[in-house]
Parts: structure tokens; sequence; C-alpha cells
């Protein structure tokens, strides 16, 4: 653990180096929440009595959440949701020879009894793995709710502030464009 950072909520894993490129937006996110967090590798296969040792210790150091991401055969959210009682979050990524529909399918399809909630392939589920386990800690501390929904209206504002989805470089007498002030209010 990095000395000085604030108390880890949130535990982003990965089975190898090799995933942390595909998970940098969790970080950035996690760290523009101001949650503490912890990063490690556990790989379910290469160093599956760790990974169990992971599992089995997170909720007592004191952590809420654990992020986990894998490629390939990508049984390390399961098999982590399967030995501690924390919400696990997994982020399928991209591998060398498949596009990340082989992780995708492997952690969304948890048998049931056992769920790992499962974000997208590869960078947009690494940054709302993060923006979701914001989600999960505000139902218990106000602040970070309160960061949640702040977040979500930045989004909507950027949104708003860019209604061209041709961003001005497209010409047409025939195209103008229509934004969400020109609908007014009535349904
Ligand atoms: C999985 O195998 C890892 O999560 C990674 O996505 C994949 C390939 O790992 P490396 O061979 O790149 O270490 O366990």
């Amino acid at each position: 653990m990095t000395s000085g950072a604030p108390r880890p909520l949130v535990g982003l894993i990965m089975g190898s180096a090799s995933d942390w490129p595909f998970l940098v937006p969790a970080a950035r996110l996690l760290d523009e929440f101001e949650i503490g967090w912890e990063r490690g590798i556990f790989s379910a296969h290469r160093l599956p009595e760790e990974m169990t040792r992971y599992a089995r210790t997170a909720k007592a150091r004191g952590l809420k959440v654990i992020i986990a991401s894998a490629g390939g055969a990508a049984h390390l959210p399961g098999m982590v949701a399967s030995k501690t009682p924390l919400p696990v979050i997994g982020v399928p990524r991209p591998g060398k020879v498949l596009d990340g529909l082989d992780a995708l399918l492997s952690i969304v399809q948890m048998p049931a009894g056992i769920p790992v909630a499962t974000m997208a392939i590869g960078e947009a589920g690494a940054a709302n793995a993060a923006v979701l386990a914001l989600r999960i800690l505000g139902t218990a501390d106000a602040g970070l709710s309160a960061r949640a929904e702040a977040y979500a209206e930045q989004l909507r504002r950027k949104t708003l502030a860019q209604p061209d989805p041709a961003a001005g470089a497209y010409e047409s007498p025939f195209s103008s464009v229509v934004t969400a002030q020109d609908l007014g209010d009535q349904i």
C-alpha cells in the first residue's frame, strides 16, 4: 500500500500488469472522486492462493467494493466474488487474439447466486466501474452520493455544450442542428 494515501475503500485488481493500461480510466476517476483505492495483481490462475487471501481478507481490511479486471478466460472477477461478501464489479478487457467478447461473456455469465456486476469491454467499462463504485459507496455516504450526482450533471452539461454532432465541420444546405432547447418543454 502506498503510504500517505487515504484508507482504500476500493480494490482495483487484475490478472496481469498487461491489464493496467485498460484500467487507467478507472484509476483516474477514483482519484477525481477522491476515493482511496488500492491496486494489485492477483491472477486467478497464476496466483490462486494469493487471490483467495485477497478476497477473504478484503472486507476485514476495510474495502467496500472490488473492481476486478481480466481478459481471456477472465475468471478472476467470479472467483473473487465467490470468496468475499463485497460487491464485485467485473471489467472485461480486450485480448491479444480476441476483442474482449470472450472475457465479457465469461464474466457476465455467472450462475445464479454469486453476482458480478459486469461492465462494458475495455476503457468505457473501466470508467463505469469507478462510477458504479462511487454510487455503491454513495448509498452509505451522502457526500459521495452528491459527488455521483455532480458527475452526472457535469456529463450532461458537457454534452449539451456541444450540440452539433459534426462539431461545426460539416455544412449542408439541407441540414441544421437541432438542440434540446429547440424542443421546448412540452412533451
Ligand atoms: C488474464 O490473462 C489477465 O487478466 C490478462 O488479461 C490475460 C493475459 O495476461 P498476460 O499473458 O498478458 O500476462 O489472466
